[in-house]
């Protein structure tokens, strides 16, 4: 075997650590297992639209308008830093207990119900939005490029208080505005906000549509993505199969719904390892959605997910091994034709009131004053929480990118471009992902998700463009690198033939 400079030394280092490693009875075999990557034949795959990367907050956040604001200078630098166009999506559990506050002495409504502990926030939970928080926001979408989904209140929400919102959303953020979803996770409304005999697809959509139709008369050009469901996808397909017989239909553009790989905290499955394993479960969504979107002729997107709900899980939502998930599934939606992916996150407060009022997370923790992301699951994180300060009621002016946000933003690299098909076997956790860019040149990401095992890899020749990287698979960072500039002076890998190391992922582009 030939190995380039680079990856010699990468390799001499392998196999110091493997002689160790055998010599404490881990490993027995002194020489990593070998693979081939190649381009395969077919026909190529979806194209990623431009702005398949996103993030989805709570709507609580517009409560401060301070916060998703231009003036948050530090928010706005790690949106842009995440991606140069991505989408937020602002839906969560409290879009259902807003109240459009339209002038300064507008009085809250009055709501009466019973306090549950499903994990959603009570019904006494209630929360202003204010004109002031949409012109902010829509300060902020221009300060990052980004657009925005615009979640509007099914729960409490009617067409007086929706119309009279979304008109002036509508009217503020312009072409920031993607499109309207009305009510999250509606599947679980049986739970918490409607009678749970009669809630079902059906009286979800005549719920709907009455709200949805109003608005379409009060905002022309505006569309609308729907039912945005926690995890029952045949709501997808209920609705797909009544939308033919549906009159003065609202411009539905896109079919979304949810995926958190598990939950709640404590459940011993939400591991490392587990997290890190092929999911059945995202094939099995996509197949539906992809189905129902075709006949209604719609998008499909994935608009709220994570790796673990009710806020995250300490030790596996917020470490280098969320990173790799991260990135690993936005390349899986993207294969599968999604057109977008919502990775959710946000303050600590805002996700803390939307699973209850805590986050369990922290019960998990010896010390929950020491630092940690608050929610553990968010892409971009508060200095303040860092700092293990505890709640995040007064934020800091610095954000982080936390690991599985570093994943998001290494599979943004495919964004723009098309899919083609790329075969890479081994009996290792080792996945790769292809795509050919506009200029013609095909770029390949590989994703070793192992936590000790290297492989050996044979491949076109090649440069390499980035790395995503992080101690181990427990530790608390994960690193993007910049990108390499590609340039004709520089040369291919002439060693065909490389390490890749455990627990990393590179993106190189083809000769
Ligand atoms: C989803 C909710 C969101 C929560 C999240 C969680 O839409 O508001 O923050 O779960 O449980 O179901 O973490």
């Amino acid at each position: 075997m030939k190995f380039s400079k680079g990856s010699r030394r990468e390799f001499l280092k392998y196999a110091a650590a493997t002689a160790v490693a055998s010599k404490a009875g881990i490993l027995c075999a002194s020489d990593p297992p070998t693979a081939t990557l190649k381009l395969a034949a077919g026909a190529p795959g979806p194209a990623v639209p431009q702005d398949f990367i996103g993030l989805s907050y709570e709507v609580m956040q517009l409560e401060d308008p301070a916060f998703l604001s231009p003036k948050n200078a530090g928010l706005v630098q790690q949106f842009r830093n995440l991606s140069p166009h991505g989408v937020l999506r602002l839906g969560g559990n409290t879009s259902e207990f807003s109240w459009w506050k339209a002038t300064p002495d507008a009085q809250p409504p009055q709501r009466t119900g019973n306090v549950n502990d499903a994990g959603e926030p009570p019904p006494t939970t209630m929360y202003a939005v204010t004109p002031e928080a949409i012109r902010e926001l829509k300060g902020f979408l221009d300060s990052t490029g980004w657009t925005c989904i615009y979640g509007l209140n099914l729960g409490y929400g009617t067409v007086d208080t929706d119309v009279a919102e979304a008109e002036f959303v509508y009217g503020t953020l312009g072409s920031r505005l993607q499109y309207f979803q009305i009510g999250n996770e509606v599947d679980m409304f049986g739970r918490h906000l409607r009678n749970k005999a009669a809630w079902n697809a059906g009286s979800y959509l005549q719920n709907w549509l009455e709200i949805a139709r109003a608005v379409q008369k009060a905002c022309p050009a505006a569309s609308f993505g729907m039912p945005d469901v926690a995890s029952d996808t045949t709501w997808l397909t209920q609705i797909s199969e009544k939308w033919e017989a549906v009159s003065d239909k609202p411009r539905v553009t896109t079919l979304s719904h949810h995926y958190y790989f598990g939950g709640p905290p404590a459940n011993p499955q939400v591991s490392i390892e587990n997290l890190l394993k092929p999911s059945a479960k995202v094939n099995q969504q996509a197949e539906i959605a992809r189905a129902a979107s075709a006949r209604t002729h719609t998008h499909y997107r994935m608009t709220e997910g994570n790796t673990c709900y009710q806020g995250g899980k300490p030790g596996v939502s917020d470490v280098f091994a969320a990173a790799l998930w991260g990135a690993e599934y936005s390349f899986r939606l993207m294969q599968l034709g999604y057109s977008g992916v919502n990775l959710h996150g946000g303050s600590g407060h805002a996700v803390a009131v939307s699973v209850g009022g805590v986050l369990r997370g922290e019960q998990l923790m010896p010390d929950a004053n020491a630092p940690h992301p608050r929610p553990f699951y968010t892409p971009i994180a508060n200095e303040a929480t860092l700092a293990g300060s505890g709640t995040d009621g007064k934020l800091g002016e610095k954000y982080v990118l936390e690991p599985v946000g570093a994943g998001l933003k290494f599979a943004g690299a495919f964004a723009g471009a098309t899919m083609v098909p790329v075969e890479l076997q081994t009996t290792l956790n080792v996945s790769a992902y292809a795509v050919k860019r506009k200029d013609g040149r095909t770029i390949v990401a590989i994703l070793n998700k192992e936590a000790s095992q290297s492989l050996q890899l044979t491949a076109p020749r090649f440069q390499t463009l980035q790395t995503l990287t992080g101690p181990s698979l427990d530790a608390r960072s994960a690193t993007v690198s910049a990108v390499v500039r590609e340039t004709a002076s520089r040369r291919f890998a002439d060693g065909q033939t490389f390490v890749l190391p455990p627990h990393f992922a590179t993106l190189i582009v083809l000769e």
